[in-house]
């Protein structure tokens, strides 16, 4: 998978990309990473990428004629590259979301500022997004995000396969059970007995349950879209009389 990112700020991209999981992914050439400094795009002397906004207001507002020089190239070379804005007024990043954008082999994020960028920067991407409610100052590290997102699913990426699929918001949207690893004791908190067990097939109808009670006392609204047998619906109902997870 290529990603492109437009940003005036490529140096932000470097330290995430050559470390880790995808560091090695980069070096074995699964994923390709272009940074893109719109700045090179722009007019003069001063190479302007910012103005004062008609009608007056503070902040300054990214520049419409840098951006779209470097995305007219861009689409030049790859007609088929998805171009996506990152901005706090863009549709909610989800897990959905996420799986989608895996199915491109180009993904081009453009960073904006939070100030804003010219309204009609907006006609030149494919989709806007959002990682959430809140206000970052750029769209840097929300294309950093989004980047770690997809790029995680992409074959090869992560050491299994067999990971991706089972953890939260895979399978249905379930949140993870919890884990465990040694100690047995650590401060008078034990490992639960039956991940000792060896039974494989109990074992997995622990982690079900604990995963279904994690998620209806963590984030209720999940479960909607999730099926459950008669078995686990009266299992839960009998927790809830109970505190704590
Ligand atoms: Cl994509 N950009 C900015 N500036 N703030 C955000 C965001 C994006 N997503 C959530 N907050």
């Amino acid at each position: 998978m290529r990603w492109t990112v437009l940003t005036l700020f490529p140096e932000v991209f470097r330290p995430p990309w050559s470390a880790g999981l995808f560091g090695k992914a980069v070096e074995k050439g699964i994923l390709e990473v272009d940074l893109v400094n719109y700045r090179d795009y722009a007019e003069g002397r001063h190479k302007v990428v910012d103005d004062t906004p008609f009608g007056g207001g503070s902040g300054m507002v990214i520049k419409v004629e840098p951006v779209a020089r470097a995305l007219l190239e861009l689409r030049t070379k790859n007609p088929k590259v998805h171009v996506v804005l990152l901005t706090p007024q863009g549709a909610l990043l989800n897990q959905a979301k996420v799986r989608r954008l895996c199915g491109h082999g180009h993904l081009a994020l453009l960073c904006g500022r939070y100030e804003g960028v010219d309204e009609r920067i907006r006609r030149l991407v494919d989709e806007e997004l959002s990682i959430g409610d809140y206000v970052l100052s750029g769209g840097e590290p929300a294309a950093w995000v989004l980047m770690d997102a997809v790029s995680r699913l992409v074959p090869g990426v992560l050491g299994s396969e067999e990971s991706v699929c089972e953890e939260s918001f895979s399978e249905g949207s379930l949140l993870e059970y919890p884990q465990y690893t040694r100690p047995r004791e650590h401060s008078g908190l034990e490992v639960p007995e039956i991940l000792l067990s060896g039974d494989h097939q109990a074992i997995a109808r622990w982690r079900r349950r604990q995963a279904l009670l994690r998620t209806v006392r963590r984030r209720p609204e999940l479960l909607e879209s999730l099926s459950m047998t008669e078995e686990e619906r009266t299992w839960l109902l009998e927790q809830e009389r109970f505190e704590g997870d």
